[in-house]
């Protein structure tokens, strides 16, 4: 036992979790703390808004598989992180969200920046301590960083502003990470049966096998069985894409090869994915879900097995662990019937990938009705050409960041990686203003790679001003911003259901280019095809000089798919005066 002030405790159990960065935006409510985060070797980050500080937090956490730590001023500080703790729970990001709240001798008389800081964070967090006596600092400091790691999700770290100060006895407890298993025998041994028997399997590769390590173990299974592997949806960086029985990404503007071949699976290992809903709906006009394949799940959440998709196995394990279990087990029996069969699914997986590809070659441009109109005298780019410029560009060891749009989504089918930890999409939260701030918390994590964000204007607007950040912490990545003039993504609804009224869709905007130059950055506006790649790759560069780089891309205002065609349907009005609104 030591003495210390509680504000060294917390600072102390910080630096036991290996914490080296924290984001934030400064405030009187935690500054005993903060004073002493240069002398313990942390770095605060501040931010232009709490928001980007959680989404920073986010994104370094998604890059290192470390914490991401942030930190903000009781009450507005504290209620800006909550859009952004939403998104990191559903990207499983081991977020610890620093919550400093009223002081607890006034709590309750509705005095300065109060409200109750618990009750909103509740269905966001894994896990929420609160610090209920200062000497308990540093217990439930640690117990938020063991959680957010073991439950693979953001906690919050309640703490009311007056216990910081006073005097303690106490020792800064140990880091307790938690040692993950394959999963059961049974289950490994019915998994491992069903894989022996199948004559068409394929793998389903999740966030789970990347948060493990897995890619390895996964790539050795898929070897071993021949069998086609496709990321789940927005898990792009979850197999190599070079390598040859990666068939690329599931879900919305997914791969039309990977869909074709899974639809023909009669076992489905879907390894490390809670199968998310959204992430497996028809898409190309493909109903791709093998109805009648057998379907083994694995995941270190015992409440995802099931829960989307029925199954016949399901495996409560690690997924890297469990890849090498059911591997083991596979070389120990004695027929294995897709080796059977193995040259002509591979002919099948070659021919399928490189009729996609062609395909994506060719489709310059969207071809419904309102796409072919708008983009007729449109001297701007046709999205998709553009994404195929840029992927082509994209360098080796690139983090890219995508926001949620309809360009962005679009993008879906022209990012591949092939390593781990490079993808960072809004995943199932689907908040616009995702993806800015959080490439700049991955670059922060990881400053040697090269750092992108894709981004619509819309979205852009709500997420540009962390530009200052950039300039001011010297922390440099690229946008890249789909100057479209629209919310595109619900204008597409309105396309589609609601007879072409546009009713806030439309956008007016500044040359995004001038006003990244004005905040300090660089500004470049791109306006045509040859100068996507060159420009992509000259920014990127700029990043080893510590500069950032909005590259401002002119679009046309066609639209692909839509998100939600299942969500929607068409206008129905009774009130006469609403009669034409159909
Ligand atoms: C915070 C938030 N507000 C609203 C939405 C609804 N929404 C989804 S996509 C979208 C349009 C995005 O427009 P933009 O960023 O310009 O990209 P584009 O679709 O034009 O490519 C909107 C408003 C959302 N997902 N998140
Ligand atoms: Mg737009």
């Amino acid at each position: 036992m030591a003495l210390m002030t509680p504000s060294e405790a917390f600072v102390e159990t910080l630096v036991a979790n290996g914490v080296t960065d924290v984001f934030g935006i400064v405030g009187s409510a935690y500054m005993d703390a903060l004073d002493i985060f240069p002398a313990a070797g942390i770095r605060f980050i501040p931010t232009v808004h709490e928001q980007g500080a959680a989404h920073m937090a986010d994104g370094y956490a998604r890059v290192s598989g470390r914490h991401g730590v942030c930190i903000a001023q009781n009450g507005p500080g504290i209620t800006n992180f909550v859009t952004a703790i939403a998104a990191a729970y559903w990207a499983h990001s081991p977020v610890v969200a620093i919550t400093p709240e009223t002081g607890s001798n006034t709590i309750g008389l509705g005095g300065f920046q109060e409200t109750e800081q618990l009750p909103i964070f509740s269905k966001i967090t894994k896990y929420q301590g609160h610090v209920n006596l200062p000497s308990r600092m540093a217990e439930l400091t640690a117990r938020c960083f063991d959680m957010a790691m073991a439950e693979r999700g953001p906690t919050q770290l309640n703490i009311p502003r007056n216990y910081f100060y006073g005097d303690i006895d106490v020792d800064i407890p140990p880091p307790r990470r938690v040692d993950r298993g394959a999963g059961g025998d049974e289950s490994l041994d019915d998994a491992a049966r069903l894989l022996a028997e199948s004559e068409f399997p394929v793998i389903v590769s999740g966030g789970g096998v990347i948060m493990s390590n897995g890619i390895e173990a996964c790539v050795e299974l898929a070897e071993y069985l021949n069998a086609p592997v496709v990321n789940s949806y927005l898990h792009n960086d979850s197999f190599p894409a070079n390598h040859p029985l990666w068939c690329g990404p599931l879900g919305y503007q997914g791969s039309k090869a990977g869909m074709k071949l899974i639809s023909q699976a009669d076992v489905v290992l879907a390894l490390g994915t809670r199968l998310g809903p959204f992430g497996t709906l028809p898409q190309h006009g493909l109903e791709y879900w093998p109805q009648n394949a057998r379907i083994i799940q694995v995941d270190s959440d015992h409440r995802m097995l099931g829960l989307v998709k029925q199954i016949s196995v399901g495996v409560c394990g690690d997924a890297r662990a469990a890849a090498g279990a059911i591997l083991e087990r596979l070389k120990t029996r004695e027929r294995i019937a897709a080796l059977q069969n193995k040259d002509q699914r591979a002919a099948q997986i070659k021919r399928q990938k490189e009729t996609w590809e062609a395909e994506l070659d060719a489709w310059a441009q969207e071809t419904d009705a309102w796409s072919k109109e708008v983009s007729a005298d449109d001297p701007n780019m046709h999205p998709r050409q553009m994404l195929r410029e840029l992927e082509k560009a994209m360098p080796e060891d690139a983090m890219v960041s995508t926001d949620i749009g309809n360009i962005c989504s679009v993008s879906n089918s022209y990012l591949r990686f092939n390593k781990p930890n490079s993808f960072f999409a809004a995943m199932s939260f689907g908040n616009c203003g995702y993806a800015f701030p959080t490439i700049i918390g991955a670059k922060v994590a990881a400053p040697e790679r090269p750092a992108v964000a894709y981004v619509g204007d819309g979205a852009w607007g709500m997420s540009l001003g962390e530009i200052l950040t950039c300039v001011r912490e010297k922390i440099p990545v690229t946008a890249v911003v789909f100057h479209n003039r629209q919310w595109g993504a619900e204008k597409k609804n309105q396309v589609d259901f609601y007879s072409r009224r546009f009713e806030g869709v439309n956008l007016e905007n500044p040359s995004f280019a001038e006003v990244a130059r004005s905040m300090g950055a660089q500004g470049v506006t791109v306006a045509s095809l040859d100068e996507v790649g060159p420009a992509l790759r000259q920014a990127c560069d700029e990043q080893k000089n510590g500069k950032t780089t909005v590259l401002e891309v002119m679009c046309t205002r066609e639209l692909g798919d839509p998100f939600r065609r299942d969500a929607l349907s068409t206008p129905v009005r009774h009130l006469e005066k609403y009669k034409s609104y159909v």
